[in-house]
Formats: C-alpha cells, sequence, structure tokens
C-alpha cells in the first residue's frame, strides 16, 4: 500500500497550495461568474447566428485555442513522478557542502522525469533511443536539477554540434520522416562524418536503448562535476543512479511490436508501479577523483564522449531515491517542468567540460519561449522549497506581489533586504585559468574508438549478437550506399569482427582491418549480463486460462509471485471466469485479445486436460507461447498443458518427465514434483533467457 507519510514534505505542503479540485464547486467563468448553460451558445432565436456578447462562450473557445505550448525541442515525451533522496551517511562531507547528499537526517523531495529523445510528444515509448532521467531535487539550499541520461557518454564533445546531431536525429525535413527513430540517412550520415559519435553509438545499439522499465535503467550525469567542500577544495565527480531492481532491457522485436500495442508502455508501468505501492528506486552513487589526479587517465576527464570505467574508480554509494507520488495533472507538472544543469546549490559546481559549458547556455534559453517568458520558476513544480527574495521584477505571468518599494541593490529604503551575505551562499570555484580565445579542441580528446572497444569487449555474446543486429537494422533503412560504407568502416576502427558482420548484413564489402586497430581491454561493470537477478518486482506474468484449468495450481503459482512483488494476470478467450476442473469458477483478469505476449515478462499455462486442448486450439493462445519463446521470456507450463510447445513450434527444449525441469528458461512439471513456481519464480528473475533458437520459431 502506497505509504502517506512518504508525501507530506515540505514540497508537497507547497504544491497542496494550488492544487484545486472539483468538488462540491459550480461552474464558473475565469471570473468566478457562475456558468447556468455550457452546451448551447447565446444566439438569436435557436436557429440564428452566434453573439459576440457570449462572454462564456468566447472565453472558452479562447482558452482552448491557447492550450498548446511548444514541445521539448528534444525529450518531448516523457512521463514523472515525485519522491524523496536520503543520504545514507555523513562520508561525502568531505567532499562536499551540500546538505542533502551529506546529512542522512535530511529527506529531500525530489521530480524525476524519464523522457525519450527523438520523438515528438505523442510519439511511442519503446523505440530505440537514449533515455532522459532528470532529476530536481527541491533542497533546503535551493534546487540542484541532476540532468541526465541513461546512458553515461554523448554523441559529441561539444555543445556548439549539438543543433547539428538534432537536426540530424529527428525526423527529415521534407517528409517528417521516420518518427522516433534513429534509423534513416541524415543521423547516420551525420554519426559517418563524425567520429566522436561512435563509443555513444555503440551505447545506443545495445539494449540499453530498450529499457523493460525506467525502474529498471541505470542513470548518469554524463559530465564530469566538480564537488566543493566548506574549505573550497575541489573533487572531480560523476554520479550514477543504479536501480533496485537491476538494469534490464526488452527485445528489439518486441519493442517495436509494443510501440504498437501500447504506445505508453513505459509510463503506464512507472504511474501502476506507484499506484500499486511497488515504487521504483535507486541508489545514488558516486565516482571521485582527486584534483591532481586530472590527468592520471589515459583520456580527458573533461571529454563526455568517455566513461571513467568502474573498475578504475569504484562508484561510491551515497544515498536512495524513491519515488511514491504521481502527479496531479500531467501538463501542470510534468511538461511544465524546467531542468537546467545550471541550477547548482553550494557544494557542487561545474568543469569546463565543452558540452556542459554550451547546456549551462540552453536549458535557460530554450524554458524563456516553452514556458512563455522568464517567470516559469514561479510554477509550483519548479518552485524552490528554499525561499526566493531577489529583485527580478515583472514580466509575463508574474504571479508574485512584491510588496518592497526598493527593486535595487543597494537600497536602503527596505532595510538592506534582501540582503547578500556570505555564510551560506553559493561561491563559485575558483579555478585559475590562463589562455587565448582559440577554437580548438584539445588533442586530449582525439581518441574516439579506445573506449567503444572496451565496451564492444565487455558485452556477453547475447549482448554483442543484439548490437550487430541493430547495427543491420539501422543501417538496412538507410537507402544511401554511401552511408552504409562510411559507417562500416568507422567501425573497423572498433572491431574488425563488428564492422564485418554489419557489413555482411548490409550489402557492403567488409573493410581491410585497420593497423593498430582494438585492444582486449574490458569493463564487467558494463555488461547487463553483470546486473542483479534476484528480484521478480514488477514483472508482469500471463497466465493462459480456460474451462477445465487446474485452479489448485492456478492458485499457487499466483500467491509465489505475488509474494515476490510480481503482477499475475489470468488471460482466457474472454472476459468474465472460467468454469475450474474443481467446477468452482476462476475470475479472468482481462480478454487475451486485448493484451499480446510482448506486454508481458513471461507467459504461463496451467495443467487440466480440457483446458489444455482448448488453448492448443486457440491460435492466439499458441502465438503468447511461440512469441514469448522468441523474445527470451520465461514459459511455465504444468501437466497437459506442456503440449502447447509443441503446437507452438518449439521442439528443442526438454520438458519433464515427471516432477520440475527447467531449460532454458521454460519451466515444465509432470505430476506432482518438485518447486515449479519456485523454479518460474527463479526463470523470472533471470529475466531473459537468450540460449534458444529464437529464429526458428514463427511468431
Ligand atoms: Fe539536453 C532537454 C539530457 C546535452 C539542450 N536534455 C534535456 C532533457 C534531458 C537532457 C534529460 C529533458 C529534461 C526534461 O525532462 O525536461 N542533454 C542531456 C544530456 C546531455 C544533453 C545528458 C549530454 C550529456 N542538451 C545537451 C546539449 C544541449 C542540450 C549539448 C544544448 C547545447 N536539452 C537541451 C535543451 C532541452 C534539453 C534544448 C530541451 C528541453 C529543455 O532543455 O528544457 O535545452
Amino acid at each position: 500500500m502506497p505509504d502517506p507519510t512518504a508525501r507530506d514534505d515540505a514540497k508537497q505542503r507547497q504544491l497542496d497550495r494550488h492544487r484545486i479540485g472539483p468538488e462540491g464547486a459550480n461552474l464558473t467563468t475565469d471570473q468566478g461568474v457562475q456558468v447556468d448553460d455550457t452546451d448551447n451558445s447565446l444566439s438569436v432565436g435557436e436557429r440564428g447566428p452566434t453573439l459576440l456578447e457570449d462572454f462564456h462562450f468566447r472565453e472558452k473557445i479562447t482558452h482552448f485555442d491557447h492550450e498548446r505550448i511548444p514541445e521539448r525541442v528534444v525529450h518531448a515525451r516523457g512521463a514523472g513522478a515525485y519522491g524523496h533522496f536520503q543520504p545514507y551517511d555523513a562520508s561525502l562531507a568531505e567532499f562536499t557542502a551540500a546538505r542533502f547528499l551529506t546529512d542522512p537526517s535530511v529527506s529531500t523531495p525530489v521530480f524525476v522525469r524519464f523522457s525519450t529523445v527523438a520523438g515528438s510528444r505523442g510519439s511511442a515509448d519503446t523505440v530505440r533511443d537514449v533515455r532522459g532521467f532528470a532529476t530536481k531535487f527541491y533542497t533546503d539550499q535551493g534546487n540542484f536539477d541532476l540532468v541526465g541520461n541513461n546512458m553515461p557518454v554523448f554523441f559529441i564533445q561539444d555543445g556548439i554540434k549539438f543543433p547539428d546531431f538534432v537536426h540530424a536525429v529527428k525526423p527529415e525535413p521534407d517528409s517528417e520522416i521516420p518518427q522516433a527513430q534513429s534509423a534513416h540517412d541524415t543521423l547516420w550520415d551525420f554519426v559517418r562524418l563524425q567520429p566522436e559519435t561512435t563509443h555513444m553509438m555503440m551505447w545506443l545499439m545495445s539494449d540499453r536503448a530498450l529499457p523493460r522499465s525506467y525502474a529498471m535503467m541505470q542513470g548518469f550525469g554524463v559530465h564530469t562535476f566538480r564537488l566543493v567542500n566548506a574549505e573550497g577544495r575541489g573533487t572531480f565527480v560523476k554520479f550514477h543512479w543504479k536501480p533496485k531492481l537491476g538494469t534490464h532491457s526488452m527485445d528489439w522485436d518486441e519493442t517495436q511490436k509494443v510501440a504498437g500495442k501500447d504506445p505508453d508502455f513505459n509510463r503506464r508501468v512507472l504511474w501502476d508501479s506507484i499506484e500499486a505501492g511497488l515504487y521504483p528506486e535507486w541508489e545514488l552513487g558516486v565516482q571521485l577523483v582527486p584534483e591532481e589526479d586530472e590527468h592520471a587517465f589515459d583520456f580527458d576527464l573533461l571529454d563526455p564522449t568517455k566513461i571513467i570505467p568502474e573498475e578504475q574508480v569504484p562508484v561510491r554509494p551515497v544515498g536512495r531515491m524513491v519515488l511514491d507520488r504521481n502527479p496531479d495533472n500531467f501538463f501542470a507538472e510534468t511538461e511544465q517542468v524546467a531542468f537546467h544543469t545550471a541550477n547548482v546549490v553550494p557544494g557542487i559546481d561545474f568543469t569546463n567540460d565543452p558540452l556542459l559549458q554550451a547546456r549551462l547556455f540552453s536549458y535557460l534559453d530554450t524554458q524563456l519561449i516553452r514556458l512563455g517568458g522568464p517567470n516559469f520558476t514561479q510554477l509550483p513544480v519548479n518552485r524552490p522549497v528554499a525561499p526566493v527574495r531577489n529583485h527580478h521584477r515583472d514580466g509575463y505571468h508574474q504571479s508574485d506581489i512584491h510588496t518592497a518599494k526598493s527593486a535595487y541593490h543597494k537600497n536602503a529604503l527596505s532595510g538592506g533586504c534582501p540582503a547578500v551575505v556570505s555564510e551560506g551562499a553559493f561561491k563559485h570555484y575558483q579555478e585559475r585559468i590562463d589562455g587565448n580565445a582559440i577554437r580548438k579542441r584539445s588533442a586530449s580528446f582525439a581518441d574516439h574508438y579506445g573506449q567503444a572497444t572496451l565496451f564492444w569487449n565487455s558485452m556477453a555474446d547475447w549482448e554483442k549478437e543484439h548490437i550487430v543486429a541493430a547495427f543491420r537494422f539501422e543501417l538496412g533503412k538507410c537507402t544511401d550506399m554511401g552511408v552504409r560504407e562510411g559507417v562500416v568502416a568507422n567501425l573497423a576502427n572498433v572491431d574488425h569482427g563488428l564492422a564485418t558482420q554489419v557489413a555482411e548484413g548490409v550489402g557492403v564489402t567488409p573493410p581491410d582491418p585497420v593497423p593498430g586497430a582494438g585492444h582486449d581491454r574490458s569493463s564487467p561493470a558494463l555488461s547487463q549480463a553483470n546486473a542483479p537477478r534476484d528480484s521478480i518486482e514488477g514483472r508482469k506474468v500471463a497466465v493462459l486460462v480456460a474451462d477445465g484449468v487446474d485452479s489448485g495450481a492456478v492458485a499457487a503459482i499466483g500467491d509465489a509471485l505475488v509474494d515476490g512483488g510480481a503482477i499475475p494476470e489470468l488471460l482466457a478467450a474472454k472476459d468474465g471466469y472460467v468454469q475450474a476442473d474443481d467446477g468452482g469458477r476462476v475470475e479472468v483478469t482481462r480478454a487475451l485479445s486485448t493484451m499480446s505476449s510482448v506486454l508481458y515478462d513471461a507467459v504461463v499455462v496451467p495443467g487440466g486436460a480440457r483446458n489444455a486442448q482448448a488453448l492448443k486450439a486457440d491460435g492466439l493462445a499458441v502465438h503468447y507461447v511461440a512469441e514469448a519463446y522468441k523474445h527470451g521470456k520465461p514459459i511455465g507450463l504444468l501437466d497437459a498443458g506442456i503440449e502447447l510447445l509443441n503446437r507452438a513450434g518449439i521442439t528443442e527444449v526438454r520438458t519433464a518427465e515427471s516432477g520440475t525441469l527447467t531449460d532454458r528458461g521454460v519451466v515444465t512439471r509432470r505430476g506432482a514434483g518438485g518447486d515449479f513456481a519456485g523454479a518460474l519464480v527463479e526463470a523470472l528473475a533471470a529475466h531473459r533467457h537468450w540460449n534458444r533458437d529464437r529464429d526458428a520459431v514463427v511468431a
């Protein structure tokens, strides 16, 4: 059950003052005048022209006409939630003066918005894309925004290229095709001509671009930031979010189907899990680098196309974030929230990463037009809980009433207030800089391939297969053969085997090996194969039922799944109920036809001879099994239910003769032996089972 105490924080109390409900109210105009008819406009006679003096009509239509604001130029599609963050202890105080990171008694309210990058506001959630992971901490020292992504590097090194990159990835300008896709000529033309994109493209072609849910993806601040302690000493820092549920992804074929079956898939899962009290949770971690080690790496800390391998600098746990409240109004909160990398609090500062420096300009600038003027910080979702006092005045949508006569510093008329004080104020880090104005990238940013190779080397075999398949898909959609050739030639700098496999798939001559390219280093932390696999929380399981189903088995499986925090749903040919083998009724959650196997993490077929017979004869039920197999999902089958495997064309799997057996993530049981539910839970926690001949199955 949702924990109501979690919602009583300074931010929620502030928002309460703005929340308005309809209860017991009468309909009025915006001027508060009651309205007795909002269905008929005022006209001359029953069939005559409408009168201009109908102020209610005019106001209603005018307001409607102005309901839309520009969508975000990137990250337009998103979903958000409130929660709170709390540090584990005070150990970071040695490095930062930021109270919210160092006082374990302080729980800081947060608002998080997850997003895709390329698609429009109404585009599908499960496209191949980077996911935004932006967190606003409403700290008592002011707002701190950590505007990150679910991938730790970025496409470009200098923000001046950002408009070029975005123009390349967005739909092509003549036809506005394709929507929310990277598989088109202009993106890959940009990529082949900008080798600094290579490392990020490896991430984008990996399963990281297809997260199973927002609660199952990592977050990264990407840039190297700076922590500053009370004495003014700086330490370089990279921020990491690690999900409690582990980092898990979907299958590419599956995500494409989900985009049609449920375009709101990720948004819905986030919403539903919070409503169900299954609160998404992440651990904040930091990688710390002392300033004297700035040049101790074979890459530049200021280069946003590079990670610091976790094996080199471990991620130090700092605290925990839980999201426990959905917004009340999507537009007011999720759409109007405004994040900005420049929103920092004492104890956190910037570095000279040229991508970060560009962002420090861009976010405020874009918000001025998107939110219509300089007062968007007063919108409820954006308002800090720390007091705001300054001499900013006027502008569109000013909603504060400043009572002072003096709107300037220095003043004596208001007793010198608001006062400029040193104690508790933000003090910019005093870095000594000396140089000429110059348009030139540092030579220390020049290696575009070393970490792309590191990423490739770190992947499990199945992850490599998925990356090759993704490159083939994306380049296979490019109509310009020169684009395909250019990308493949570039990949030869990462790994010759990778380049060759991609080339063979897209009809391009495999490139010659590049002398000196590649190395044999790896970083196990980069592989999703090494993510924790000890929880089934939030997983959805389709239990297929028909008349004659073994109701005892249905109940036992349901209990085991619910105990672990999973969500079983009973699907039948029709809504309502089915007649169980013992004559009782089994309630159906939904009709098979309203859902799809791609909306579940596993499919289970309980026993019962009549049940199995009916499901075998139902092509849709059989398709659930076949498709789940194709997408690597656990399948559980009991007794007569096992027959569905054959019907689905799955022949390579060994099934139980008696007792329980798991093979390739398919759990079967005949008779009474073994712990079927336990084996199913284990297979579900493992997430996906790629050791199958998935291509042999028609689905
Ligand atoms: Fe950005 C939005 C993340 C580079 C300019 N960005 C935006 C959002 C996220 C990121 C998560 C959505 C925030 C929300 O939910 O409202 N952006 C990143 C990351 C980057 C990055 C992790 C590289 C490390 N961005 C980047 C550059 C520029 C921008 C280099 C421009 C020079 N980003 C913007 C923007 C957006 C934005 C145009 C669009 C809407 C907004 O800011 O408020 O200003």
